[in-house]
């Protein structure tokens, strides 16, 4: 739809960015913090570990002040689970508890609404050890761990996001490196995993409006627009089994409770569909999400599947299709050009993306991520000008400003990300942030941050409330 005039964005939207605790903080086993599976599992050759990260622990008073220099109106980040339970349950570790004190004060001290991810990939190690959440009694730590923070900052916190990205840890948890999977069918493994997790963000989001009757809620998925290679019908057919099992299992559970007909189809045909609990099914269905947020990068094609191995790719990570045997084959868009990482860049499959969510739920949506991963370059004077990342943004916000006017109620937009960081599993080269740091990935350096030129734009656009 071409519109002849543009809707301004809403008066209090949370212009932010976001980060996430595991990828920023460092710290990792200081002040009691316990070890997390991530802090767990083995380095992918040739890339930093994340022990230290942006050491934004120790930072985090001098990264907040530039935050409100950025002009941020909110900041997304996440709690590490074991900094307040060292075990992931039982004890609760005090110091770990006063770091989120210090940073939500220091947040609201600078007027920077805080949105804060109870869960991002960083299971506590001592649950993993007891098989994860392939043991239904994570679903009580997780909920126990909720309730907690729920007492503890819930008087400054409004805005939740459960569980980041769990169709990827389910998708792609190889990549992130939180996958564990065991037993004779480990597709049923994962997707028991996958229950526990929807039932215990379920459990969140009721407590939530339990303990904090004022407070919002919402899960937090990586969702992409799934397009059909071609217009051959079994393309566009690859293409809905794809989405449904990438976007809608989530979703559909989230805000209906109840589970996607064609992805429990697909764990049909795997023997793979989870032990439901009596009860389990009450509690997904009277839980309700206050709004949908979600991550986007790109969006993904695919084509109609050859019912054999090659439908499944060798490689894959959150952007880039696997395939699975007899449902769909991963396949390149022609149409876009890729990142130095081959992601596919698709500004317009934001839109896309933003109105089929909006259409499908009619819950008011907050984009907690998006953003190019590249190699940033320091100039001699100690400037980055890193064009492309503006440009990507600008690409990006165009196309929320078009969702807008096509109706999508959109509330927030928090880039990924604020401050460089650790990458999922691509190191720190691979760059995000409006604010440099100054380290490689093995020289720790001096750790001083720096803005980049995507800074001074950013804080330029939100001063104008995304107008031209
Ligand atoms: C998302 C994760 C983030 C972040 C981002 C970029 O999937 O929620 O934690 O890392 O992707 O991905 P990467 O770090 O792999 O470049």
């Amino acid at each position: 739809m071409l519109h002849k005039t543009l809707k301004d964005f809403p008066k209090n939207f949370f212009w932010g960015a976001s980060t996430s605790a595991y990828q920023v903080e460092g710290a990792w086993d200081k002040d009691g913090k316990g070890p997390s599976v991530i802090d767990i599992a083995p380095v992918v050759p040739g890339t930093t570990d994340f022990k230290v990260t942006s050491d934004h622990y120790h930072h985090y008073k001098e990264d907040v002040k530039l935050f409100a220099e950025l002009g941020l109106k909110a900041y997304r980040f996440s709690i590490a689970w074991t900094r307040i339970f060292p075990h992931g349950t039982g004890e609760i570790n005090p110091l770990g508890v006063a770091f989120y004190n210090n940073l939500i004060n220091e947040l609201k001290a600078h007027n920077i609404e805080p949105i804060v991810t109870i869960y991002h990939f960083d299971l506590p190690y001592a649950l993993q050890q007891k098989g994860g959440w392939s043991n239904r009694a994570t679903v009580d730590a997780f909920a126990f761990y909720c309730e907690t923070l729920f007492e503890l900052y819930g008087d400054r916190v409004k805005y939740w996001l459960t569980i980041n990205e769990q169709n990827m840890m389910i998708l792609h948890g190889d990549a992130i490196g939180t996958k564990s999977v065991s037993g004779e069918n480990p597709v049923k493994d994962l997707y028991q995993q996958n229950h526990h997790m929807l039932l215990a963000q379920a459990k969140a989001m009721k407590a939530c409006h339990e303990i904090l009757p004022h407070a919002k809620i919402g899960p937090a998925p990586n969702i992409s627009a799934i397009y059909p290679a071609s217009s051959k019908p079994e393309d566009v057919l690859a293409a809905s089994n794809c989405s449904s099992i990438r976007n809608w299992l989530y979703l559909d559970m989230a805000v209906y409770g109840r589970y996607n007909n064609i992805a429990w189809s697909f764990l049909e045909e795997r023997n793979a569909t989870p032990d439901i609990e009596e009860g389990d099914m009450e509690i997904m269905a009277s839980a309700k999400p206050d709004f949908i947020a979600f991550n986007y990068y790109s969006t993904q094609t695919v084509a109609a599947s050859a019912g054999d191995a090659s439908d499944v790719g060798s490689t894959g990570d959150q952007q880039i299709v696997v395939g699975e045997i007899g449902v769909y084959k991963g396949a390149s868009n022609p149409n876009l050009g890729k990142n130095d990482f081959g992601w596919e860049i698709d500004p317009v499959g934001f839109r896309n993306t933003l109105r089929e969510i909006y259409e499908r739920y009619a819950l008011p949506l907050i984009v907690t991520e998006n953003g190019l991963g590249a190699f940033d370059k320091v100039e001699a004077d100690g400037s980055i000008n890193d064009d492309y990342r503006i440009n990507y943004l600008q690409a990006h916000i165009d196309q929320i400003q078009l969702a807008i006017t096509d109706g999508v109620e959109v509330f927030g937009f928090c880039p990924w990300s604020a401050i460089d960081l650790v990458s999922t599993h691509q190191g720190c080269s691979k760059r995000y942030g409006f604010i440099h740091v100054n380290r490689d990935e093995f020289d720790l350096k001096d750790m001083k941050r720096s803005k980049k030129k995507s800074f001074f734009w950013y804080n330029a656009l939100i001063a104008k409330n995304g107008a031209k």
